[in-house]
């Protein structure tokens, strides 16, 4: 006799494909210790950081997954934050002093390839790399726009990812540094050493977008008369 399907006594497709999902996020690792996804994981539970929090230092792990595909490269084990810009300015990200060998990527208007557009990516750029070989850079953001950072390691193994799960990183984010500075060679002093960094933005020579939101002094995002007649009054008082 062909037995009737029992609905309650055998768990349905469904409900074993949720249990299968549900334990993607605590993965074994080589170690065999138990790794625990952070609560920013994936894209969807990115860390919000607001500009009241800047200039932000933050103690977290990596992930247990790599949540960006395709993903060309790295970072793996990522986690992930998104900042909704409030102020169209230049900032510094870092991973310095992370465990193994960090990696970074910035994406504004979504996030993830599929989705958002990746704008920016480090790798190596902290002080002492190598051997710390952890990501810095700096970055241009504009104001109603929102980015998602990426932050994981460059290989999925060690030595380039940690040996044990949940292995802790570091992420730094600095202030805004709002365009119009005047400071376009960026050495914290408004002086003559700027003006030739100026000029080459003020004549289309120079595409840095550092640079042009250093010289856009009028921040209404382009570089024009009105600009040079600011830095021009500001060197004089400088
Ligand atoms: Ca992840
Ligand atoms: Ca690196
Ligand atoms: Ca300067
Ligand atoms: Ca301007």
């Amino acid at each position: 006799m062909r037995s009737h399907s029992h609905p309650g006594a055998v768990p349905s497709r469904s409900v074993l494909f949720v249990l299968a999902v549900s334990c993607l996020g605590q993965l074994r690792s080589a170690s065999g210790q138990l790794c625990i996804s952070p609560v920013n994981e994936t894209c969807a539970s990115a860390t919000d950081i607001f500009e009241w929090q800047l200039p932000l230092s933050e103690n977290g792990v990596y992930g247990c997954t790599t949540d960006t595909i395709p993903n060309p490269d790295m970072p793996y084990l990522d986690v992930f934050f998104r900042y909704d810009c409030t102020c169209t300015g230049i900032y510094t990200l870092a991973m310095c002093g992370s465990t193994a060998d960090a990696a970074l990527r910035v994406y504004v208007d979504g996030c993830g390839f599929l989705v958002g557009d990746e704008i920016a990516t480090a790798d190596d750029e902290c002080p002492g790399s190598p051997p710390s070989a952890d990501p810095m850079l700096d970055i241009v953001l504009e104001d109603g726009r929102s980015y998602w950072f990426e932050l994981g390691t460059w290989r999925p193994t060690p030595p380039w990812a940690p040996s044990t799960p949940n292995a802790p990183l570091v992420f730094d984010m600095s202030a805004c540094q709002p365009c119009g500075s005047g400071d376009a060679n960026r050495d914290g002093e408004l002086d003559g050493r700027d003006i030739d960094l100026f000029m080459a933005t003020f004549l289309g020579e120079s595409q840095d977008p550092l640079t042009f939101c250093a010289a856009d002094m009028t921040n209404n995002g382009s570089v024009e008369f009105d600009d040079v007649e600011f830095f021009v009054t500001a060197l004089l008082q400088s």
